[in-house]
């Protein structure tokens, strides 16, 4: 009796929790945001539901059939019926939700991206963020893993014979332009990692080997944190880095001022 009504006090602690939203989201700040928080409130009430549903029963359960004098247990195969039947619901729930969210993933991952896009390289690694841009002549220059020296100042391994690589610029935050579509293509130097900003609902791993390409628009100027969201080693907790999204004026100065250094 006590086990039921335990289980029943905690799913309505759990979903007074999540509907009162007391530990949520931060605005969102991209043009995905909206779509993607969308997508993230009908799975969030579909599962909830089942979630609802299924504590409630096995609650009901555990109270129907609690021990009573002289009532012994019997053993049962259970319900082949019932077994396909939450089978077939779980998967037609399933594919509706991916079906659902697949114009957001389109358009971050598969489409093509638009000409003026901005491409910036992030490089994870343990324990920072190495970003860069291609520079004014809007090549990125080779890079050569054997070249990779954190002390001499060359984190990503610039290939400095190349000469798109000279005027790359590599630095630990990173700052994009207001409304403008940003293409980060995503690289990890030694495990996985995964990059995610909160407000612009992104977050995506990081892995060697990999050049990962994730499309953006930021629509509200403000600095956001780039965490690694993903347990990657003991540092894991300190690498993070900044995201300042800028006006074009302001951006063209930001740029400016980094590659003076
Ligand atoms: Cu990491």
């Amino acid at each position: 009796m006590l086990l039921a009504i335990s289980i029943w006090i905690i799913t309505i602690i759990t979903v007074i929790l999540f509907a009162g939203r007391y530990w949520w989201f931060p605005e969102s700040a991209s043009a995905h945001g909206a779509i993607l928080d969308e997508q993230f409130e009908i799975t969030l009430i579909v599962t909830g539901l089942v979630f609802i549903l299924a504590q409630l029963g096995l609650g009901y359960f555990v109270f129907r059939y609690r021990e009573r004098p002289g009532r012994t247990a019997y053993y049962s195969h259970g319900s082949n019926k019932a077994e396909v039947a939450w089978t077939v619901a779980t998967t037609v729930l399933f594919f509706a939700m991916v079906l659902l969210g697949y114009q957001v993933w389109v358009d971050l991952y598969i489409q093509e991206a638009p000409e003026d896009v901005i491409q910036i390289e992030v490089m994870g690694q343990q324990f920072a963020w190495n970003i860069r841009y291609p520079g004014p002549d809007g090549q990125f220059g080779n890079t050569r893993p054997e070249l990779i020296n954190d002390a001499a100042g060359n984190p990503v391994g610039l290939d400095f014979e190349d000469p798109a690589a000279k005027d790359d610029l590599v630095v630990p935050t990173m700052a994009v332009p207001i409304n403008r579509p940003v293409e980060l293509l995503l690289r990890s130097k030694d495990v996985t990692h995964s990059f995610s900003v909160r407000e612009l609902r992104l977050k995506q791993d990081t892995i060697p080997g990999m050049i990962i390409p994730l499309r953006f628009t930021a629509t509200r100027m403000g600095k956001y944190e780039i965490a690694c969201a993903e347990l990657c080693g003991l540092g894991h907790h300190r690498m993070r880095s900044f995201l300042d999204v800028l006006s074009d004026e302001d951006y063209a100065q930001w740029l400016k001022e980094q590659s003076e250094f």
